[in-house]
């Protein structure tokens, strides 16, 4: 488990922790960013696309559909060329679709144009749009207009294709199990004796029917894994100095859940949790009846006796970072979904590291389970805040198979890549 905690320093994990890994690198290396600018003033191209696209109009009485796209390797394809273009790589099956789009034939998608193929990229699985405010539909046509003539060309229109609507409806996608550990349910930490009582075994049947029905592209398992002189532990406070700003000023006062400060350095706060997950014992392991699919990696958090972890991808003060943020971004997952215990803290704070990070990032609901309502409430508001999705687990699978394709995932994609051109047309300017 040592090797899964990368030491690295903190000014390292702040610097990741502010990129975007999942389309960082493939957008800064891709000559589409840099082709778009130069090929956006190039008349003879432009000239070239409005012949054509005049030529595709007459054929588009209907609005344009965007095939829904069933990984499942389902048979029915269709023969609508919009339908063969995404499941095509070839540069063709993306001039395609930008003129079937492109419905007056100009070479370009105005706004109204966008608007259009918008409706036809965010649906549910029954084939139905989702509304779209127009403020996100216009934040979203603003960022694919890179040089900001009010128009998308076809080479602003590459990057849409390849960075967006690819990846909405070919959506690359993990699945976190949170710690799904025998404390957490009935061991020394069970949440059933926290404030919500709720039973942590009613996770396993949710998240054991999503292994078992749904083809994630990978899936983690992450363990509270604790030193036996944890910092967290309610019976460790005597080995370490309380800071001065500590409301709970020596060990004697603390109570079993009180949040204390300790001197450090650096100075942190900490929750007092019974001991709990200590390495390698009965209640640090896995549920034994939670699914554990065949090579999947276990990752360990809370290994360092000096601070906690409530996340899988950073320990509570970012000093250092797990494995799983590399594994994902080398992967190209675009997707997190995210389950398990305890929902208003490890599954919480995942996610929200998770959308930090640039993920795309969806909450199981119905798996899983926490420690107090207020909490929960809370951290479900925090995830759609942040353009994430809060669903429940027969609302999974058309998301994984680019069916369900919902606004604000598809909006969260979007912002990751504006903020990823503004950096790359700054470092131009330099
Ligand atoms: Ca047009
Ligand atoms: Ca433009
Ligand atoms: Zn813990």
């Amino acid at each position: 488990m040592a090797a899964c905690v990368n030491k690295s320093s903190s000014s390292s994990s702040s610097n990741t922790a502010t990129a975007s890994p999942s389309v960082d690198r493939s957008c800064s290396n891709s000559p589409s960013t840099n082709s778009s600018k130069k090929a956006a003033h190039s008349n003879s191209h432009l000239q070239l696309r409005k012949e054509e696209g005049g030529e595709n109009t007459s054929i588009l009485e209907e609005p344009p559909q965007l095939s829904p796209v069933d990984k499942s390797r389902e048979h029915s394809r269709g023969s609508s060329p919009l339908r063969n273009s995404l499941h095509n790589t070839n540069p063709q099956s993306m001039e395609t679709c930008f003129s079937s789009f492109d419905r007056d034939g100009d070479g370009f998608l105005n706004y109204a144009e966008f608007v259009v193929l918008c409706r036809a990229l965010f649906r549910n699985e029954r084939d139905k749009p989702y509304p779209v405010e127009p403020k996100r539909l216009r934040d979203m046509f603003d960022t694919f207009d890179i040089n900001k003539d009010g128009l998308i060309d076809i080479n602003e229109f590459e990057l849409c294709w390849q960075k967006w609507i690819r990846k909405i409806v070919r959506p690359v996608c993990c699945l976190v199990v949170v710690d799904v550990q025998n404390d957490f349910i009935s061991g020394s930490l069970a949440i059933s004796n926290c404030p919500a009582k709720h039973n942590g075994e009613e996770v396993v049947e949710p998240i054991n029917r999503l292994l078992d029905t749904v083809e994630f592209d990978c899936v983690y398992y992450t363990l509270d894994w604790h030193p036996d002189n944890h910092v967290s532990f309610y019976d460790n406070i005597h080995l370490r100095k309380l800071h001065g700003s500590s409301s709970v000023k020596t060990g004697e006062e603390a109570s079993l859940f009180d949040t204390v400060v300790f001197e450090g350095p650096p100075v942190m706060e900490q929750k007092l949790w019974p001991r709990h997950c200590v390495q390698n014992t009965w209640g640090a392991k896995i549920h034994e009846n939670i699914k554990i699919v065949e090579g999947s990696p276990f990752i360990y958090k809370g290994t360092n006796p000096e601070v906690d972890s409530y996340s899988a991808f950073f320990d509570n003060y970012k000093l250092s970072k797990t494995a799983l943020d590399t594994e994902l971004m080398n992967k190209g997952v675009t997707d997190v979904f995210v389950c398990g215990i305890a929902y208003d803290v490890c599954v919480g704070k995942t996610a929200l590291h998770a959308i930090e990070l640039g993920y795309r990032t969806i909450i199981v609901d119905d798996g899983c389970r926490g420690i107090t309502l207020e909490d929960i409430v809370n951290t479900k508001q925090e995830v759609e805040d942040g353009w994430g999705a809060v669903v429940q687990s027969d609302e999974v699978k058309p998301m994984v198979q680019g069916r369900d394709r919902r606004p604000q995932l598809g909006y969260k994609l979007a912002m990751e890549l504006r903020k990823q051109i503004k950096r790359i047309e700054e470092e131009n300017h330099i």
